[in-house]
């Protein structure tokens, strides 16, 4: 789990515009802007390179750049997003992937994979089928991997109401440790690990998101954070409500290697 290099995108004007099922109001700009500032800062200090692409106003949803690709020190994955409001994000990464990584691979055909529907666990990579990654693309991506020595698993959660990602609902914080929602602790494969099951009514932190030494946790959760924090993590709390409102989280806003 440790990252030197990052890469975010502004938030732009048209995020207000972006999809959402939360129900929490439009969000406000300015904070949105602030909160996004921070979270860079809090990549840096975690000892991370941060590279802030610039706003894409024909694109309300890239801030949460995490769904364009999967991204490992050795290659890049480019994702085909599974909405069709966010799919000319990809083309708009790739030349910075290609700049970043020497090898660069991609979804393609009809197959359709978010980056948000992967979670990775040391060797083993957890990928969501969702309402945006088919098994197309997730088996696209499983034999990427394959070639480069990770094992995947598929993680059904098309009949989890409300759960947009697999990485909405479950995260590897290291030393053998899950923070995951109740209603994905029982499920095969994840009975192997330590489990800090959130409650119900804080799902939304069970995005929380390891850096190197710290676990970014959303701020407004005070059960899940004193779960890491008991589970002996250092927390770093940051404030990402403006992302709340379309549906992201800590780990949507970055691409880490
Ligand atoms: C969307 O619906 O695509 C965005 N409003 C939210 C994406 C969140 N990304 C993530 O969980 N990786």
């Amino acid at each position: 789990m440790n990252f030197t290099h990052a890469i975010t995108r502004k938030p732009a004007e048209s995020y207000l515009h972006g999809i959402t099922t939360a129900e929490l109001g439009q969000p406000d700009l300015v904070l949105a802007y602030k909160q996004h500032a921070r979270y860079c800062q809090a990549l840096e200090q975690a000892g991370v390179q941060v590279e802030i692409l610039p706003a894409l106003e024909a694109y309300p949803d890239s801030v949460f750049v995490e769904d364009t690709a999967i991204v490992e020190p050795e290659f890049a994955v480019l994702s085909r997003p599974g909405a069709a409001s966010r799919r000319g994000e990809a083309a708009e990464i790739l030349p910075v992937l290609e700049d970043q990584f020497e090898r660069v691979y991609q979804i393609e055909g009809n197959a359709t994979l978010d980056g948000g529907d992967i979670c990775k666990a040391d060797d083993i990579y957890y990928i969501g089928l969702s309402a945006r990654t088919n098994l197309e693309g997730a088996q696209q991506l499983a034999s990427i991997l394959n070639y480069f020595g990770y094992r995947s698993e598929l993680i059904d959660i098309r009949r989890l109401q409300g759960i947009l990602h697999l990485k909405s609902a479950v995260n590897y914080l290291g030393e053998d440790t899950l923070v995951l929602d109740p209603r994905l602790a029982a499920q095969w494969p994840f009975h192997g690990y330590r489990q800090l099951v959130v409650p119900l009514e804080e799902a939304y932190a069970a995005n929380c998101l390891r850096v190197n030494e710290v676990v970014f946790v959303p701020l407004g959760f005070l059960h899940t954070l004193e779960l890491v924090t008991n589970a002996g993590f250092d927390a770093l709390l940051l404030d990402v409500y403006e992302y709340r409102k379309m549906d992201g989280g800590l780990s949507c806003l970055s691409l880490r290697w």
